[in-house]
């Protein structure tokens, strides 16, 4: 089970030691959302943001693309040594194309399901892309509320994951309920931010050791 911990959450005061207690703690994976403003109508974390958190850990980081020109932030975004690009396929006029750039600058490609968007959409992507981000709340900010009709789309998923050899993420308000749930329910990892990780009175490693017991 992957936990990572989504960055735009965290205390950007002191992001530096946000970043060593969470490595230390054990995260897995640190999320970071880009948005342009017009995709979604919120901006989120900046290459600065990317470039300080690399400095601090080795552990991969994964970046979600909540843009419309994702092309161009390729550009940008090579060189900072991301690990993975999640992209949003309605965004991009040809998300095949876009994936395969990603996977050639040796960035692992990943695709990101909207709340109202069905599995038959992106479904041929899964051919390039092997990491699904399932989102359970509308794009674009934190402390959203999960939108119940998404639980039909993940076990569709589910029973997709042999065939194409997919991971399956959770992006989205997530709770213990959730993750207690939905890892028996094919999830491969979980995006914490607000509910669970972040301005908590538990420390970090409290929370990411209770999160793997509960995933077992
Ligand atoms: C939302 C973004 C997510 C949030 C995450 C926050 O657009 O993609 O990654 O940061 O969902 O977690 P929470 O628990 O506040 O919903
Ligand atoms: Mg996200």
């Amino acid at each position: 089970m992957e936990f990572s911990a989504s960055m735009m959450c965290a205390r950007y005061e002191n992001l530096k030691e946000e970043v060593e207690l969470l490595d230390c703690a054990g995260i897995d994976t640190y999320h970071i959302d880009i948005m342009d403003g017009v995709f979604v109508p919120n901006l989120g974390m900046g290459l600065q943001d990317i470039q300080c958190i690399r400095k601090y850990t080795k552990k991969p980081l994964e970046v979600h693309l909540m843009v419309k020109n994702v092309p161009a932030y390729l550009e940008v975004l090579r060189g900072v040594n991301v690990n993975k690009i999640y992209i949003h396929p309605e965004a991009d006029q040809h998300p095949f194309t876009t994936l395969q750039k990603v996977k050639d600058l040796g960035i692992e490609p990943g695709v990101v399901i909207d709340p109202g968007t069905s599995v038959e959409m992106v479904r041929e992507l899964f051919n390039i892309s092997k990491s699904v981000l399932v989102m359970t709340v509308t794009p674009g900010f934190a402390g959203q509320a999960f939108l119940p009709y998404v639980s039909e789309k993940i076990e569709y998923l589910a029973e997709l994951k042999k065939r194409y050899q997919l991971r399956l993420y959770w992006d989205g308000c997530c709770k213990w309920d959730k993750i207690k749930t939905y890892s028996k329910k094919g999830m491969d990892g979980f995006v914490l931010g607000t509910n669970v990780l972040f301005n908590k009175s538990e420390s970090y490693e409290k929370i990411i050791s209770k999160a793997r017991k509960i995933s077992e």
